[in-house]
């Protein structure tokens, strides 16, 4: 039987170029993994992401160096070489120009992050004990630049060279992310032993198809067999599994290829989250010798069945976007994904739960795999399976022109045709995207010019990676890019297709979103810092400042400061301390994004879905993240939470100083509800009310104009509305600015009750209580709030749970800087 011998131990590293920052010899080194870890692990630099030891500034000269990952060969694994015709050195990711060899004898490189490696090693091995098995990493900058230098110069969105090695883009840093130019092993390696043959390709087709009135459920698995030079002539046998059925089918000698079919007949569906189950069903093949019956090799996947299609016939007002799965058209609330750590070789699985969870527990049911990143590991689209979130994965090109030529032409080309395999069996796939922005870059930023007529990607985008997903992932739609607009229209039209939303950011208020009238937003963001323990751990002395030195550096993005400090005025004036700009910022992204996130959900189905710019982040970065480096929660998560709630109501402008209430309801259920509308001082007192009875039909949504008398303030500055419907949070408007309301002083009761690691914090309030905030990572950085952006009348009271507080402590979480409502902040008027 063949055995798979995991190499993760022994290890070394040694710097092999000559750099006077290098230490001399070797290191020990973690498989997987990468130089830069292996180096703070022996204490030669700061980990560049805690603050200490000079940071990513100091870690330049790491991405410009040789590197050689070496072990000695043990006598047990050149014992593999005795007992099997074959020995293979299978490598699950290389990062990145590598060539690999044993005791001298060159097996083959590497020149692409994103594809995994397998060479034949059985003649190096056999005899082989004590050799060294050596994997040598050239600079990547080295190969990057020497492609630069071969195919010209291309436009990009950050002076690196990104797009002329197959490396993930965003290690040569980002508008969130630091520059650490990584190499090494970052994916695990084995020594794969087998005879006869093996399962080279599996490639699993799953569809659903009607015959006579019944549904079946069909799977075909396209195989590709790769025999070594005694098991040429034998006769093999496939034979695939399914719901407790099997079918065989016989190869014969010589023969490569088989395609087998597994049928379930009446399959359950798999749906996203929101609409229905997520039924897995293991599909299983084995590939046997037919004369002895001996298994060679095993294959399992748990495969859903499901149709996704996109709806984009033009209509009156453009191009529609819809993201339909089993015919059912689907209200689409996402997040853009980034790689979770800038080392992706430090995510263990169970991060990829957490962070999922993070993304579910706010609402959503869609997270885009962004193209600046990689093909995620199985572990991240294994949880969007089981729990019901669909993926969107972008090839991995971003923000820049790409070279077309060779040898990257076949880097791509064969990096798409192993990606595509190995994700095409998860049901939460549901689209492939040819890239980030590079439609929008070459028609706007400016590159026609720079590009003189060299390629930039439009042959990959339009071309090649169409081409291999109609072959080998023929049921699942393929857009050219994000944004993306039909031939004739600008690939940013918001009238057409799915859109990025980025003035309002950089150049404008977030009140902007309401222009908008988009058909899909696959981008839109707004920044703010990241926890304060984040922080505080990744600038360990020093005031936390928006300008002093510590935080700036975890400040990426051009002007970050500045846009965030500009974002902030129109709303809440100039902070009076380092304390409340780091509260206000947080709240000012929470707001921005529940204006952005309710206006559009307010035109469902016209706009079909948004997908909120980011996620999660890389270190600890200001930056556009709901979830901070570390995992913590940003305030913005739990607005989001409530934009994404199945069943919402939003105060929205509706002409004038007009208001409509518009209640969305994504529910498979008819919402009939009274709808109770107040005018309001900020003592409480009710000034106008109405009452009106509405049914909300399934997936659907309802708008009902507010009448004059809740929408006039006689006092702008000490009004507001609240907005009431049964089984959805109350909504809230108030008719002046933050910083032109006349805020009561905050009046509240805190009771706290400690029961072994969690406590109850209630707060009563005795006066308004504007966007009241729990921080309890002041106290411990592990602790963590339920709730957040809580708004209470006076007399009205709220109960926060809190995880991770010693009963010692709790006390302090009863008032400021852990307990914080904007009217302690900012008091107008
Ligand atoms: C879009 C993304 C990223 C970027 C973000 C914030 O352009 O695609 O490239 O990080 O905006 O600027």
């Amino acid at each position: 039987m063949a055995v798979q011998w995991e190499l993760a131990e022994g290890w070394s590293v040694r710097a092999a170029s000559q750099r006077a920052e290098a230490p001399e010899g070797e290191l020990p080194a973690s498989v997987p993994g990468c130089v830069h870890t292996d180096l703070v692990a022996a204490g030669v630099i700061g980990d560049p992401t805690s603050g200490r030891g000079g940071g990513e500034e100091a870690t330049a000269w790491i991405g410009r160096t040789d590197w050689t990952y070496a072990r000695a060969v043990r006598t047990e694994e050149a014992a593999l070489a005795d007992s099997h015709e074959r020995v293979d050195l299978v490598f699950d990711g290389l990062d990145t120009v590598a060539d690999v060899s044993i005791g001298g004898h060159a097996l083959g490189g590497s020149r692409n992050m994103h594809r995994s490696y397998r060479f034949d090693a059985t003649g190096a091995l056999r005899g082989g004990a004590g050799r060294e098995l050596a994997v040598a990493f050239a600079s990547p900058y080295s190969y990057a630049e020497d492609m630069r230098e071969r195919l010209g110069a291309r436009p990009a969105a950050y002076d690196e060279p990104y797009q002329f090695i197959r490396k993930m883009a965003c290690n040569f840093g980002w508008d969130w992310g630091p520059t650490v130019v990584t190499s090494g092993i970052w994916r695990p390696v084995r020594l794969h032993a087998w005879s006869t043959a093996r399962l080279a390709q599996v490639r699993p087709e799953a569809t659903i198809e009607e015959e006579d009135g019944r549904t079946r459920g069909v799977v075909r698995l396209h195989v590709r067999i790769e025999r070594t030079g005694q098991g040429r002539d034998t006769p093999l046998t496939l034979t695939a599994r399914l719901g407790g059925r099997e079918e065989a089918v016989h190869v014969a000698a010589g023969r490569s290829h088989a395609v087998v079919e597994a049928e379930c007949p009446d399959p359950e569906l798999w749906w996203p989250r929101g609409y229905g189950g997520q039924p897995l069903y293991g599909v299983g093949l084995t590939l046997a010798d037919a004369r002895e019956g001996r298994i060679l090799d095993e294959w399992h996947r748990d495969i859903g069945f499901r149709t996704v299609d996109l709806d984009t016939r033009p209509d009156d007002d453009g191009t529609p976007f819809t993201v339909r799965v089993n015919g059912r058209p689907v209200l689409v609330k996402g997040f853009n994904w980034i790689p979770d750590d800038c080392f992706p070789s430090r995510i263990a699985p169970g991060r990829y739960a957490e962070r999922i969870g993070q993304a579910i527990g706010a609402g959503a049911n869609l997270l885009r795999v962004w193209g600046g990143g990689i093909y995620e590991s199985a572990d991240f689209y294994r949880v969007c399976d089981e729990r019901g979130v669909l993926v969107w994965q972008d090839f991995p090109f971003a923000c820049a022109a790409y070279p077309e030529e060779e040898p990257l032409a076949s880097e791509v080309e064969a990096e798409a045709r192993e990606g595509v395999v190995r994700l095409a069996h998860h049901p939460s796939l549901a689209l492939w995207c040819g890239n980030n922005e590079n439609l929008w870059g070459r028609r706007d930023w400016g590159w026609e010019e720079e590009l003189a007529g060299r390629t930039w990607g439009e042959g990959f985008y339009h071309g090649l990676l169409p081409r291999v997903v109609a072959e080998l992932d023929p049921t699942r739609p393929y857009i050219p890019g994000s944004p993306y607009a039909p031939p004739g229209h600008h690939p940013n039209d918001p009238a057409h297709g799915p859109a990025h939303i980025w003035d309002v950011w950089n150049e404008r208020d977030y009140t902007a979103y309401r222009e908008y009238r988009p058909r899909f937003v696959s981008e839109f963001g707004f920044q703010a810092p990241p926890a304060f323990a984040t922080l505080r751990g990744a600038v360990p002395d020093g005031p936390l400042a928006p300008d002093a030195p510590g935080v700036l550096r975890l400040q990426k993005a051009e002007d970050g400061a500045g846009k965030l400090a500009r974002g902030l005025a129109p709303h809440f004036g100039s902070p009076r301390s380092d304390e409340d700009w780091h509260f206000l910022a947080q709240v000012n992204q929470a707001r921005a994004m529940a204006v952005g996130v309710g206006h559009f959900r307010a035109q469902w189905p016209r706009c079909s879905g948004t997908v909120v710019w980011q996620l999660n982040d890389c270190w600890p970065s200001l930056s556009w993240s709901a979830v901070d480096g570390p995992g913590r929660r940003k305030p913005v998560w739990f607005a989001l939470r409530r934009a994404f709630a199945e069943r919402t109501v939003a105060l929205v402008p509706d002409g004038g100083s007009g208001l409509a209430a518009v209640l969305g309801n994504d529910t498979d259920r008819e919402w009939a509800s009274p709808v109770r509308l107040v005018r309001r001082s900020l003592s409480g007192a009710v000034l106008a009310e109405s009452e009106v009875r509405v049914a909300v039909a399934a997936r659907g949504a309802a708008r009902v104009a507010l009448p004059e008398e809740l929408t006039a303030a006689d006092d702008p500055a000490r009004e507001c509305v609240t907005a009431e419907a049964e089984g959805a949070e109350r909504e809230w408007w108030f008719f002046a600015e933050d910083a032109e309301t006349a805020f009561p002083d905050p009046v509240y009761d805190v009771k706290t009750r400690t029961d072994g690691g969690r406590t109850r914090v209630t707060v009563a309030a005795g006066s308004l209580l504007r966007d009241l905030c729990l921080f309890p990572d002041r106290l411990d950085p592990a602790a963590e709030a339920d709730d957040g952006l809580i708004t209470l009348l006076p007399g009205e009271s709220h109960t926060f749970t809190v995880d991770g507080v010693a009963e010692a402590d709790a006390a302090a979480l009863g008032g400021p800087p852990v307990l914080r409502c904007v009217n302690d902040a900012v008091r107008g008027g």
